[in-house]
């Protein structure tokens, strides 16, 4: 069993990246319920960023979605992250909710079309440049419904043009990201539908390009440890969107369908080194909270990835070795499931107190009188930046 030290040392040192568009309003296609209270602003969506991270002490990053939080003065708006605590993280683009954008952005024919979208990858390295970000989280909606409607080849071709000519614009300190999604909102291909797409245009475009696996972006039944290892393994994993789903990209809090994986997942990230800071992987959030209260729901996803955490770092390495080379089936196993069934939540409160910090997050969000004053204050909050 790993020495409750170094496990309480790693689980204090985590970092949690919570996305800004958790805590405004969302919902599915079909209704948007509002809730009091949420922010107006993306200003106001660090001051609710800044609670989660009072609340549980490891989650001091905030992503940020352009044009979601597009704002005139983006120093200005890092200088507010940072008077809280906070710092900001990576900026997420967008090149899927404009009308020129129905045939694809940056793997659209139009080459028209394709510049637009690449002048807005371009506007968002600019972004960073002021917000002192370090990743520019891609995510394309690109792809097809029919067979026919387009050239496979010749859209991976505009897809890595465009991928190179925002990869030589970004300074000596930032990265590329590429999120891949398997479907949605195509239906027959969509241009990065798994990893291994992704994984192959950042091996092209250089060191500085790393691939984002978002947990809710598979086909059901897809082993997503297995490619979390493989990506460890190539130094090619930049970062985790963290999400849970039962049937397609549900967004739900992470750990909520099913903690196992969490854990499976972790346990691959703890094996081989993921957690060090040099490892450079970004554990981000990217849920929306149609129904729940929204800033409990952070906290509660946040609780959610340092238990699945301080299982995967309770694994006992050396058995499992001595297990897995001797051949021992089900001694390996069980190894792993000591580790998954141990109840951590007293280790996290003794964690959270060695911190300075109430042993219940939600316990402490409560006391703290927040969510009555933003109710109170916060008239007429904004949505997400998804559909009515
Ligand atoms: C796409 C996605 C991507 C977007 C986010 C809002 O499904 O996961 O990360 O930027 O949702
Ligand atoms: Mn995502
Ligand atoms: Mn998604």
């Amino acid at each position: 069993m790993a020495d409750h030290a170094t496990v309480k040392t790693a689980l204090k040192a985590q970092v949690i990246e919570t996305p800004s568009w958790g805590y405004g309003n969302s919902g599915t296609r079909f209704k948007v319920f509002a809730q009091q209270g949420v922010p107006r602003d993306p200003f106001e969506k660090l001051d609710d960023a800044a609670q989660v991270h009072a609340a549980t002490g490891v989650a001091p990053f905030v992503s940020l979605h352009i044009p979601w939080d597009k704002v005139e003065d983006y120093a200005a708006l890092a200088a507010h992250a940072e008077e809280r605590g906070l710092t900001l993280g990576a900026i997420n683009s967008n090149t899927f909710q404009d009308d020129d954008y129905k045939l694809g952005s940056v793997a659209h024919p139009d080459p028209k079309v394709r510049r637009k979208a690449v002048d807005h990858l371009l506007e968002c390295v600019d972004i960073m440049d002021a917000t002192g970000s370090r990743d520019l989280k891609l995510w394309f909606a690109d792809g097809t419904n029919y067979p026919g409607q387009d050239d496979i080849v010749a859209r991976q071709d505009r897809l890595f043009e465009a991928l190179s000519e925002v990869y030589a614009r970004l300074g000596e300190d930032q990265r590329m990201i590429l999120e891949y999604k398997f479907f949605e909102p195509a239906f027959y291909t969509t241009d990065v539908p798994d990893w291994g797409t992704s994984y192959a245009h950042c091996l092209k475009l250089g060191d500085r390009a790393r691939v984002v696996v978002d947990t809710g972006h598979h086909a059901p039944g897809t082993n997503i440890e297995f490619i979390v290892a493989f990506l460890l393994r190539e130094r090619k994993l930049g970062a985790f969107d963290f999400n849970s789903r039962f049937y397609a990209d549900d967004d739900l809090m992470v750990g909520s369908a099913d903690p196992f994986q969490l854990f499976r997942i972790l346990h691959e990230v703890a094996k081989n080194g993921g957690f060090a800071p040099e490892a450079q992987v970004a554990f981000m959030l990217d849920q929306c909270h149609n129904i729940e209260a929204k800033i409990p729901a952070v906290i509660r996803s946040v609780m959610n990835v340092q238990e699945a955490t301080a299982k995967a770092l309770l694994v006992d390495t050396d058995a499992l070795r001595c297990a897995q080379q001797a051949g021992d089936v089900l001694g390996a196993n069980a190894v792993l499931m000591d580790a998954y069934n141990t109840d951590v939540r007293p280790l996290l409160r003794e964690v959270r107190e060695e911190m300075g910090l109430h042993p219940d997050p939600l316990a402490a969000y409560r006391a703290s009188g927040w969510q009555e004053r933003i109710v109170a204050e916060r008239v007429g909050g904004l949505q997400a930046g998804w559909g009515a």
